[in-house]
């Protein structure tokens, strides 16, 4: 059976872009792959995070996975942190990666823009997603296009210990789907940026939003010239993107939704959208609720990351044994 990997970072409140442009295709893979989904907390100690904040976001983001339909009876979900495989085959991996191939990551350079100080940790993370990937023997990653560059990288790894070492690792594909079906969901006050977690409150819709807020923030949410709700990324990029998440949203398609609003002007387009988002994230709010009964998601993770283990620590030994390193014996 094909092999599925995909992780999520609590570096902010999960959004609406999180959620169309990666965890809804998760829960679409997990019933035709063996699938490992992963709040990825060393991720996110890669710039700095409130440690409160980062606690509850972990457990949060793991309830918002299953609230949003993942099962963890049929995939494996489970902390990074939990597995201390990642953390080793990520210094393994990093002794074969070179420093020029980290300069050229974009992430890095954007994310360390203005910055007084940037960790190591942010410089090096694309070789802790490429060991969280090839870990697991992974077929394909589902994920959002501005992790494209990362999955090249992970790609390239692979290939070079493979030739270097003899076969160790699977050479995993990207699934990320075309922009106009969520790849790339856009800020709603800069619609030349992406949706982000750690991006200003206004720009981003969260999943735990509440109807009120939701229809406020899309009410507030920029526009492009004109009336016209026509998808048209170079001229309309505001409209383009909001038309994107209506139709992913309802499952109407972007033509649908043209003949439907082309000429009724953005205001009702607008009111219309706000209902289709709060219906759209409605019952995964209501499960969630359901899953902050103590000890219930721990219990979930607990087990998920037993299962990861198995998995993990067999590709490790894999590589550590063609690296020559003594193993322990028990
Ligand atoms: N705006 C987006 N549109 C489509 N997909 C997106 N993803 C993120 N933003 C969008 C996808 O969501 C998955 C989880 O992302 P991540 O937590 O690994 O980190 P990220 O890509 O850096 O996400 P954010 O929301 O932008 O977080 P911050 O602000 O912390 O950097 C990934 O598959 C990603 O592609």
């Amino acid at each position: 059976m094909k092999r599925v990997f995909s992780g999520v970072q609590p570096s902010g409140e999960l959004t609406l872009g999180n959620y169309l442009g990666a965890i809804r295709n998760f829960v679409s893979f997990q019933h035709e792959a063996e699938c490992f989904f992963c709040v990825v907390d060393l991720h996110a100690i890669t710039v700095p995070q409130d440690p409160e904040d980062l606690y509850r976001r972990t457990l949060d983001i793991a309830r918002l996975f299953i609230a949003s339909g993942i099962d963890p009876d049929i995939a494996t979900v489970f902390v990074q942190s939990h597995v201390s495989a990642h953390a080793e085959l990520s210094w393994l991996l990093e002794c074969n990666t070179y420093i020029g191939e980290l300069r050229r990551m974009t992430q890095f350079k954007e994310k360390s823009e203005g910055r007084e100080t940037v960790s190591a940790g942010l410089f090096t993370y694309p070789v802790l997603m490429a060991a969280d990937i090839l870990l697991y023997d992974t077929d394909e990653v589902p994920v959002g296009e501005d992790q494209k560059q990362h999955l090249e990288l992970t790609r390239d790894l692979a290939q070079r210990i493979n030739q270097r070492f003899g076969p160790v690792f699977k050479v995993p594909e990207p699934y990320i789907p075309p922009k106009d079906s969520g790849g790339r969901i856009m800020s709603l006050t800069d619609p030349t940026k992406k949706m982000a977690k750690s991006g200003d409150d206004r720009s981003s819709i969260a999943l735990l939003d509440s109807p009120s807020v939701i229809a406020k923030k899309i009410k507030g949410a920029v526009t492009d010239s004109g009336r016209e709700v026509r998808y048209d990324v170079e001229e309309k990029p505001a409209i383009s993107n909001l038309m994107v998440i209506y139709s992913l949203c309802s499952g109407d398609s972007l033509e649908t939704i043209a003949d439907r609003y082309g000429a009724s002007g953005y205001g009702k387009f607008k009111a219309d959208l706000a209902d289709v988002v709060i219906s759209t994230l409605e019952p995964i709010q209501k499960r969630y609720q359901e899953l902050t009964e103590p000890g219930v998601i721990e219990e979930i993770l607990a087990q998920g990351a037993q299962r990861a283990e198995r998995t993990a620590q067999v590709v490790l030994n894999r590589f550590r044994e063609k690296l020559g390193l003594v193993p322990r014996r028990s």
